[in-house]
């Protein structure tokens, strides 16, 4: 098996152990959030093209917009379908600006304090100062997409 000792890889192995590696920090991708103009529409051919299923529902006024999580097979990963509740709201920008498609890529985090340090400490800008409350009472960040690769990226922490 191919093993490397150089100081990156080591550093990246003691992301559990204190230093400011995401390393260990992310478990899972927990969700793709796609944006659409009508969720009801959207959840309908999601369910019917991909065989998806409606597991969550709820409207976020903090984040602007209502929203479904679809089960990808067990529910392991799941797609999150966003409609904007406005004009103002994140995602009714992103629908002007690009239309309906894929908006940002959430990763599943034991712990979203300990991530947001590693995220401030790597040089890549948090959009919030503290997490916010997300989808069925989770905590939520996001990274700006101009220093993750041009995607927006979420950090997810579940509740409980
Ligand atoms: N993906 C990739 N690039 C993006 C992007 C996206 N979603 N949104 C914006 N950009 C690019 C945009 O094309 C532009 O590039 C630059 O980032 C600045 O955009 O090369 P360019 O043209 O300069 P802005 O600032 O003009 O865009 P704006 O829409 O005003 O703000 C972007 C951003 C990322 C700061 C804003 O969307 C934001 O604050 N997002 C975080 C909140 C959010 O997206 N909420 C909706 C999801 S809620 C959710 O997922 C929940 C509740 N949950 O639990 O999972
Ligand atoms: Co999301």
């Amino acid at each position: 098996m191919y093993r490397t000792l150089t100081p990156v890889a080591g550093q990246a192995r003691l992301g559990n152990h204190g230093d400011m590696s995401l390393a260990g920090l992310i478990t899972a991708v927990d969700h793709v959030g796609v944006a659409v103009r009508d969720l009801d529409e959207a959840v309908a051919f999601y369910e019917s093209t991909f065989g998806l299923r409606k597991v969550h529902e709820e409207v976020n006024e903090d984040q602007g917009v209502r929203e479904a999580m679809l089960a990808v097979g067990a529910g392991e990963t799941q797609t999150q379908l966003l409609a904007p509740l406005s004009p103002e709201s994140t995602i009714a920008r992103f629908l002007d600006r690009a239309g309906p498609g894929m908006h940002h890529l959430a990763y599943r985090v034991t712990d979203i304090q300990a991530a947001m340090a590693a995220v401030r400490d790597s040089g890549m800008r948090l959009l919030y100062d503290e997490p916010r409350r997300g989808t069925a009472g989770s905590l939520i960040t996001f990274i700006h997409p101009k220093d993750a690769g041009g995607i927006l990226v979420e950090l997810v922490q579940p509740a409980g």
